[in-house]
This record gives C-alpha cells, structure tokens and sequence, in this order.
C-alpha cells in the first residue's frame, strides 16, 4: 500500500490566558468538522504556563502609574518562542500576529493572505494589555477586528480564524463556496428570500419567482450594488476604482 504525501494542514496557534475559550464556535458546523478531519489544525497555549514564579504571575502594574495591569514581556516572550519553534527548525508557522485595536482593521484580503499561507500565531491580549516592547521584539503584526471594546483578544482570534478557515478548500460545501463570490467582488449582499412566498402580506420580488435565471442575476447584481452605494460608500467606491481598472 502507497501513502499520498497531504500538505500540511493550515495551523492556528493561540497563545491566551483563557485556553478553554478554545475551540469556542469554531468546534462547531462546518469548521468543527474540517477541525475533527484534519482540514486544519489548533493548537492553543494557556500563556500561564509560560510563567516563571510560583504563583505563575503573568502581569504586573504599569510602569507610570495609572490604571489596570499589563501582561509582562518576559512571560509572552516565552510563550511566543515554544510557538515559533517549529520556525526554528525550517517549518513555516506564518505571521505572529496580536489581536489589538491599534492594528490594521481585519479584512478579506488579509484573510486570504493568511489562508494562502501555512497558518499564524495569535497573540491574545487581557487586561490592559501587552508590554509594548514584547510587541517591537518579536515585530507582532497588529491586527484589529474594528472599534469597540473588549475584554480580550480571544474573540477577535475566534472570528480570524472563522473567516481563515472557511476558505480552506473542502471546509464549505459548494453553496458556501458559491456565495462568497458577492462579496469576492467587493460588493454587499442582495436581498435573500424563501418560503413561503407571501408572508404576512409581504410578497417576494415577482422576478424571483419567473424563473428567468439571466434576469434574476441581473437584478441581483443591481440589488447588490444599490445596497452597497447606500450603505457603504466606501465599499462602493473601492469596487468602481477596481471595476475601471479591470474594464468591468
Ligand atoms: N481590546 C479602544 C481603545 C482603547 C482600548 C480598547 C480595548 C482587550 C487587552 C486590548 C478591541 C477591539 C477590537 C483585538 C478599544 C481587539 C480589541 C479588537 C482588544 C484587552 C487590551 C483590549 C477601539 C474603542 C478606540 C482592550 C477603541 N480586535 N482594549 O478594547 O483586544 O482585536
């Protein structure tokens, strides 16, 4: 019998201080299951265990006075060295990256990036927050899911690692992998309907129901794009630029 070399798995690792938080959401639906066949890896470190006292202090008061605790370097640092290892030894691991509101604000492209790559690291934060000369030494990349509070970076990496993996060939069914293309193109959603066709007095668009599967597209296309002019300007003026430069 002959075995067929399988490219390594994409791999999350997360260094946190709340380990059960994991596998959280992603243990379920469609990237749970990739997750139990092996379609992707996780490997999550309780940073904790990095600590070198015996009350495993993994934070300390800021330096300057003022409010709240900042998770020491010194700790971090090692927990970040056993997750670089594998780079040690020649094994890709991809980018080091902490889940902070001062990052670049996560979006598609990047995640396609970090899907097209062998994995991450993802540093999450509590308290106040990371020493910042961990941060500078090891060049964490800083990556932000938008602007609102959180206790901590873990749900950040959660949806990270939600948006990576369902790129992952054979983590989505084909529907999903269909459905992507909307927003591929940089465009919000059109309007979805199901059964039953009248609902409380609120028909369905009369096109949806004609069967003519060319005009339906073309429908949806403009559904799509008016909702994206009126809702996200921004979306919308990036996709003009991208549609001149590509002649449609
Ligand atoms: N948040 C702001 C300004 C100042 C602090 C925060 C804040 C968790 C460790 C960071 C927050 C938001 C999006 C990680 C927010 C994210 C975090 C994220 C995050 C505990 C320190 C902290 C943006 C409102 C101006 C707490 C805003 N994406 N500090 O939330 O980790 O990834």
């Amino acid at each position: 019998m002959t075995t067929t070399a399988r490219p390594r798995p994409w791999h999350a690792q997360v260094l946190t201080l709340f380990p059960e938080m994991f596998p959280g959401t992603l243990g379920h639906s469609l990237a749970g299951k990739a997750l139990e066949r092996g379609d992707w890896r996780l490997e999550v470190m309780d940073i904790r265990g990095f600590a070198k006292d015996k009350h495993r202090t993994v934070d300390d008061t800021p330096f300057g006075g003022g409010p709240g605790m900042v998770m020491r370097p010194d700790v971090v640092d090692a927990a970040l060295a056993a997750a670089l290892q594998p780079a040690e030894n020649g094994e890709p691991v991809g980018p080091a990256i902490y889940l902070s509101p001062r990052g670049r604000v996560l979006d598609q492209d990047l995640v396609q990036d970090l899907a097209a790559g062998p994995g991450c690291v993802l540093v999450c934060g509590r308290y106040e927050g990371l020493d910042e000369r961990v941060i500078e030494a090891h060049g964490l990349m800083e990556v932000s899911l938008g602007d609102f509070v959180l206790s901590g970076g873990e749900p950040a990496a959660i949806a990270l690692i939600d948006a990576v993996v369902r790129l992952i060939p054979g983590v989505m069914g084909a529907a999903e992998t269909l459905e992507e293309e909307s927003f591929e193109r940089g465009l919000l959603e059109y309007p979805h309907y199901t059964r039953p066709a009248d609902w409380q007095g609120r028909p369905v668009p009369e096109i949806l129901l004609s069967g003519h599967h060319e005009k339906i597209k073309a429908w949806r296309l403009r559904q799509a794009e008016e909702v994206t002019k009126l809702r996200r300007p921004d979306l919308w003026a990036a996709y003009q630029k991208r549609r001149a430069e590509t002649q449609g």
